[in-house]
């Protein structure tokens, strides 16, 4: 439940450093900065300006920081509170001992996320302004932040709220169709709001749809390198991060664990995976390592099939064209610097339909290939709509569009069978409330609960 306290939290990260910011929010935060902090010259504090000032246990006197303070009242602050800040040195005990003489003042530690709950709660953001700055903190790339910073500035919201408008206008006529049924006015056909509530599940479905675009700008794309042991898979890995990440050896085996690392090619960020040769275990721990590499497989966006085009094809290959099938990625013929054994040909004749490509992991031959293959396979990935940063990305959205294209499925089912007005009306209003969960205008404490415990304690 929402208590209008005054919480209190260093909203910078714990460690040393130059400056520690700790942040209060509530009713009492003023008056608690006032009696653990004193400026250096007497007088009124103006709001959103900083003052210099002594830090002090009003308990005992006993002088702790030089530090600057700024008040920030409500309700044109950042949680819609009173809000004060201490910029303090940054130190780990200090900032404890600042903290400390707060919460002796009567200010409550803050939970994780407290401050943007807040902010939420009093109507400062919304709720995809929150999710973005939850993402603007994790954001890896140039993809993602763009994506946090459109979402911040509204713009999910407003796509959403876009769509929500036009389901409302359809609602207000059907309801002059109840109202004014019996009356000589000219109402919008029953074919007309159809026709209308089938273009906006166009659109909502689009939005839907946008997912995987939008999980690919925030979290990246997941490329598993695969082959048989030896062919030079730890050897791609390495050229493709520049750092020799992963042991390469002539020894069939080598990697037992999945070793990963990010590239950024193209806009998305990629996590390439390394992982153990397939083949038939020799060891137990070698079989552990097999199994998990048939299941980053299974769970990757994009393979990177290594072959060694210097030898024949063994079962062991035949297992890999296997796991390629129907996937998106590219084969690597390896080795180029060897006299061939196979070719291309030998490859497609097994059924693999990927792009390959002819490499050496040993001397980098290929390799700029290899990177603008992946570049264009993550952003095919990306679908549609490619460009746009208005995308969902949590399955908190997908799942309320989701419940809003049934709803206009329903709708428009009642709608085309010249059902009465009522009942197109209730399917109405429930994609309406469904829409509305996205930025939050209609929720319950538990998804807050959940958006709000992936802060971190002080956001
Ligand atoms: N000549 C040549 N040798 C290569 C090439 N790529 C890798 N090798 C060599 O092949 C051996 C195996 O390379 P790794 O990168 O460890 O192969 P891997 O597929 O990760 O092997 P496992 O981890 O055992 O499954 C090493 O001796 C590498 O130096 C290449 O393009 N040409
Ligand atoms: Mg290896």
């Amino acid at each position: 439940m929402y208590v209008r306290d005054t919480i209190v939290a260093p909203v910078t990260p714990p460690g040393r450093g130059a400056v520690a910011i700790i942040r209060l929010s509530g009713p009492d935060a003023i008056q608690i900065l006032r009696t653990i902090w004193q400026p250096a010259r007497p007088g009124t504090l103006r709001a959103r300006r900083l003052y210099l000032g002594d830090v002090r246990d009003p308990a005992t006197g006993a002088p702790i920081d030089r530090a600057l303070a700024v008040v920030m009242p409500g309700p044109r602050s950042l949680t819609g509170e009173d809000v004060a800040e201490l910029h303090c040195h940054g130190g780990p005990f200090l900032v404890r001992r600042v903290v400390g003489v707060a919460a002796a003042c009567g200010a409550r530690m803050a939970e994780r996320g407290e401050f943007s709950r807040r902010a939420f709660l009093n109507g400062r953001i919304d709720l995809t302004a929150a999710e973005a700055i939850a993402d603007l903190i994790e954001a890896r790339g140039e993809s993602a932040l763009a994506q946090a910073l459109a979402h911040l500035n509204g713009a999910l919201k407003d796509r959403v709220g876009t769509l929500r408008e036009r389901l409302i206008a359809i609602a207000a006529h059907l309801e002059a169709e109840i109202d004014f049924s019996d009356e000589d006015i000219a109402l919008p056909t029953r074919a007309d709001i159809a026709r209308r509530i089938a273009e906006l599940r166009q659109d909502v479905a689009a939005l839907h749809q946008s997912f995987a675009r939008g999980r690919l700008m925030r979290n990246g794309a997941r490329a598993a390198i695969i082959g048989k042991p030896n062919v030079g898979k730890s050897s791609v890995l390495n050229l493709l991060l520049g750092v020799e990440r992963a042991i390469v050896t002539p020894i069939p085996g080598t990697t037992r664990d999945m070793i990963e690392d990010t590239i950024h090619v193209g806009p998305y960020p990629l996590v390439i995976q390394d992982t153990a040769g397939v083949r038939a275990g020799t060891d137990e721990v070698e079989r552990i390592g097999i199994e998990r590499t048939l299941m980053h497989a299974g769970e990757a966006d994009l393979l990177i099939a290594v072959f060694d085009g210097s030898g024949a094809l063994e079962p062991e290959d035949l297992r890999v064209v296997e796991l390629c099938r129907g996937r998106a990625g590219v084969a690597l013929l390896n080795k180029r610097d060897l006299p061939a054994a196979i070719g291309v040909t030998d490859l497609r004749a097994r059924g693999l339909t990927m792009p390959v490509l002819r490499t050496s992991a040993l001397r980098g031959d290929g390799f700029d290939t290899l990177r603008e293959e992946l570049a264009a396979a993550a952003q095919a990935l990306a679908g549609d709509g490619r460009g746009d940063t208005v995308a969902i990305s949590r399955e908190r959205h997908r799942d309320a569009l989701a419940r809003a294209l049934a709803a206009l499925d329903a709708a428009h089912h009642s709608a085309q069978g010249a059902m009465p007005p009522e009942i197109v009306a209730v399917d109405i209003a429930i994609a309406a409330d469904a829409l509305a969960q996205v930025s939050g205008q209609v929720t319950s404490e538990d998804v807050l609960d959940a958006v709000f415990r992936e802060f971190c304690i002080g956001k």
